[in-house]
């Protein structure tokens, strides 16, 4: 079977999500091709790019601010190709029917997607009814079967290496922020583990949680001594590695784990890396075991100034004074410190994002950055701005380009001036530092 690949790209950044299922294919003897594709792509160049293809299943990873194009490729796909397409990733997961529901949609894929890809590759090699296979909803003979999800993968070690080499990662390390959530060159993405114990109300990790409801742990974290064996394959392949970024939801969540892998690594490599982490999780014992390790950078959420609010609304439990113990804390051993900031959010007036500046002043991070908040499908913050008509009434064909400032939700509590001068304040305070520090944040982030 050769599947086709095709990312709507709004940035070079390499995708975690289709290296890994890259790998699982390949692994399996099937072959595996990507396309990448800019949004501004006009129809006759897709389909030129297409036809140049040979290729069994057309398969569209689709985070929510991509459907807006992965929509478009799939209609502009279906006058090339007979094909089955299938759609993946977050926005699938958590806006199935919209997604199912359009035309040149055959097949999507909820939760992780290993499992249900290998069956999916497996029944058209032998011209099989993928009806069955488990999280996948399938239209067939008109109607949609909508499948239950697999149990999740509980050991981690089983699965191959992230396929990196379809995107040309060589030469994606050459260029600043093409592999790199900063503007560093030669840094390679990583992850030990999956999942995240705690459920912020924007993110979609607690929708996982009810989705994978009885199916084994989300929070999972690959054995160390399997991690390391991949990070040291990596350096004999690539000996031009300054960094690693370790793209875990929160890296090093499990103490003990932290514990193995810290003198592990720093016996072995000396290799700088970087990480997300929760500001409560960054104890003097943490702190020691990341910065023992080699760990040079971490990036904690802000996210928002106010304890009350971030308490009843964003479920974030932490006191301001345990947010800015924790940046000190990895100051003090030499890690650097990204504070990553949302405004706009819902009931927020321009007083209490003055209060997050004002937080953010007192953190002092090296970098420090901020996003106007977009609400995704499958969040809880999602739900409530529906029900107060912060966002208009979804099909997710509205869902925005991202870097847009101007897209926000439309609220009593701020002006759309109001947010942009607010918007204008933080980002004077992020220029001050990038002046005071001479460093850049290239603007994503997970939480
Ligand atoms: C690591 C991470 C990042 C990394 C890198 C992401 C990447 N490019 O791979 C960084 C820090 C760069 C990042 C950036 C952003 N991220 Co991010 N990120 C994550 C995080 C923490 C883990 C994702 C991950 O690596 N998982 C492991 C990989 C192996 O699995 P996966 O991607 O989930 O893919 C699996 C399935 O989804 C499925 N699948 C995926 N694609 C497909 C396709 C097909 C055909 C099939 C069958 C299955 C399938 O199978 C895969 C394997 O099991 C998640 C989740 C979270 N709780 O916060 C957010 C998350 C994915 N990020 C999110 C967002 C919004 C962003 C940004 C837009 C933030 C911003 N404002 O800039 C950017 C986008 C940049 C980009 N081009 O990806 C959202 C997406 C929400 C949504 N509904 O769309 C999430 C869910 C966080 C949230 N807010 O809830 N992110
Ligand atoms: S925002 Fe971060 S800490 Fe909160 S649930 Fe999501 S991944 Fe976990």
């Amino acid at each position: 079977m050769r599947a086709l690949f095709v990312e709507h790209a709004f940035d070079k950044l390499f995708s975690a999500g289709v290296a890994a299922l890259s790998a699982t294919l390949k692994r399996d003897g099937h072959d595996v091709e990507l396309l990448r594709v800019d949004h501004h792509v006009s129809e006759a160049e897709y389909r030129r790019e297409l036809r140049a293809r040979t290729f069994d299943l057309l398969a569209f990873p689709c985070m929510s601010f991509q459907w807006e194009g992965v929509k478009r490729f799939a209609a502009w796909s279906r006058a090339v190709t007979d094909a089955p397409i299938v759609v993946g990733g977050y926005h699938p997961t958590f806006w199935p029917e919209a997604v199912i529901a359009h035309p040149a949609v055959d097949l999507l894929c909820r939760g992780q997607g290993e499992g249900a890809i290998l069956d999916l590759a497996r029944t058209l090699d032998s011209h099989a009814d993928p009806s069955p296979i488990e999280n996948l909803w399938v239209k067939s003979n008109g109607a949609v079967v909508r499948n239950e999800c697999r149990p999740l993968i509980s050991d981690l070690d089983a699965l191959p290496p992230w396929d990196r080499e379809l995107f040309g990662i060589e030469s994606l390390m050459e260029f600043t922020s093409a592999a790199s959530i900063f503007h560093g060159r030669h840094h390679m993405p990583a992850a030990a583990g999956r999942g995240c114990p705690y459920n912020c109300t924007y993110c979609s990790n607690h929708g996982l949680m009810t989705l994978y409801r009885g199916k084994g742990k989300l929070t999972r974290t690959r054995s160390v001594a399997a991690f390391l064996a991949e990070l040291r394959g990596l350096l004999a392949r690539y000996p031009q590695i300054e960094m690693f970024e370790f793209w875990d939801e929160i890296f090093g969540v499990d103490k003990h784990w932290l514990r193995e892998f810290s003198s592990a690594y720093a016996a072995e490599f000396d290799v700088p890396f970087c990480a997300f982490l929760r500001v409560e999780l960054a104890t003097d014992e943490v702190a020691n075991l990341l910065a023992e390790a080699g760990c040079r950078l971490v990036l904690f959420g802000v996210e928002e100034g106010s304890e009350e609010y971030r308490k009843r609304y964003l479920n974030r439990r932490m006191s301001n004074r345990v947010i800015v113990d924790g940046f000190r804390r990895c100051r003090e051993r030499g890690i650097e410190t990204v504070a990553l900031n949302m405004i706009g959010l819902p009931y927020e007036t321009a007083g209490v994002i003055r209060g997050t500046i004002e937080l953010n002043r007192e953190i002092d991070p090296d970098i420090l950055c901020v996003f106007i908040f977009q609400a995704f499908p499958g969040t809880d913050l999602f739900d409530l701005c529906v029900r107060e008509g912060y966002v208009p009434p979804y099909d997710a064909e509205t869902i925005p380009w991202i870097e847009n400032p101007n897209v926000h939700l439309v609220q009593e509590s701020i002006t759309h001036d109001e947010l942009m001068q607010c918007y204008r304040d933080f980002r004077d305070l992020q220029a001050e530092i990038e002046r005071k520090r001479g460093r850049r944040f290239m603007g994503v982030t997970p939480c």
